[in-house]
């Protein structure tokens, strides 16, 4: 079985990050270590939030691995606490990468054209120099308007000018890059991904859900970091992630006693096993 790794915060309450992205990679048959970068009472919707910045643990965590001889074939960083922990992490994933790990950045940092709550320009810095450390990253449209210091209403509506962008993007990483979010065409939702070593664009359109509830970029990362992981090429692996995120929406939608603040990804499940049989 291949050993991955996914860092990122556990949001106690809120369904998103590590509480489903282990669940995810779990079931997608991957040994998945974890690494939680901050312990949150919620996720950010909430009100008054209790957070506990968990910095000081990375080391002595990563050091007891190094001690005990464990790599890993991939690692994903998602949700970060801090500034500093940013900083850190880029260097962790030298190492990992060093040792011959694929490296996953999802630079979480903000949706809707805005950042996320705790989160200012300098965050935005150190997420770029993250973003260098990283074989694949997987921007939203706002992480990526803020990680090329462009105005999200100035977001490209035409396909040439997509593609620039995503080769711009690409500069950032000297990679891949997985853009979610693409608004081409009304009523569909677009992933467009660009391969800096091959030059390919891969484009991957599915229908347009009325409704976004939050951790579905969390699993849409988690499949594209496991399917990747387990040698499935990056249009497949982009197009189960997807598929997977529609199936997750319309469990959310069809749950009439759902909570407001997560999606529904337990009763999407079996979709994703049965896929994985394949
Ligand atoms: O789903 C992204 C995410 C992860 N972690 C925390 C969040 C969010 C989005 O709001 O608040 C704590």
């Amino acid at each position: 079985m291949k050993r991955i790794l996914t860092v990122q915060d556990i949001s106690c309450i809120g369904k998103c990050s590590l509480t489903v992205a282990l669940p995810v990679l779990s079931a997608m048959g991957l040994e998945t270590a974890v690494l939680p970068t901050m312990l949150l009472s919620a996720h950010t919707a909430f009100p008054g939030v209790f957070k506990r910045d968990l910095t000081e643990i990375i080391l002595p965590v990563t050091k007891h691995w190094r001690e005990q001889g464990i790599q890993f074939d991939s690692v994903s960083c998602g949700y970060l606490g801090s500034l500093g922990q940013v900083d850190l992490l880029a260097g962790l994933c030298r190492e990992w990468k060093k040792e011959k790990a694929v490296i996953f950045v999802d630079p979480v940092m903000g949706d809707g054209g805005k950042l996320y709550s705790g989160f200012g320009m300098e965050y935005v810095g150190a997420m770029k120099k993250l973003c260098m450390e990283a074989d694949v990253i997987l921007p939203n449209l706002t992480e990526a308007a803020f990680l090329l210091d462009m105005d999200y209403s100035a977001l490209p509506t035409k396909w040439e000018d997509w593609e620039s962008l995503l080769v711009q993007l690409s500069k950032l990483n000297n990679g891949t890059v997985v853009l979610k979010g693409v608004g081409l065409r009304e009523g569909r939702t677009i992933v467009l991904a660009y391969c800096a070593k091959t030059e390919k664009i891969v484009c991957c359109e599915r229908e347009l859900l009325p409704i976004k509830p939050s951790g579905t970029g969390d699993i849409f990362a988690a499949v594209c970091q496991g399917a990747i992981t387990k040698g499935i090429c990056l249009e497949e692996a982009i197009g189960l992630a997807m598929d997977f995120v529609l199936e997750c929406i319309c469990k959310t939608m069809e749950d009439k006693e759902g909570r407001w603040y997560g999606v529904n990804y337990e009763e999407a499940f079996p979709f994703l096993i049965e896929k994985m049989k394949r």
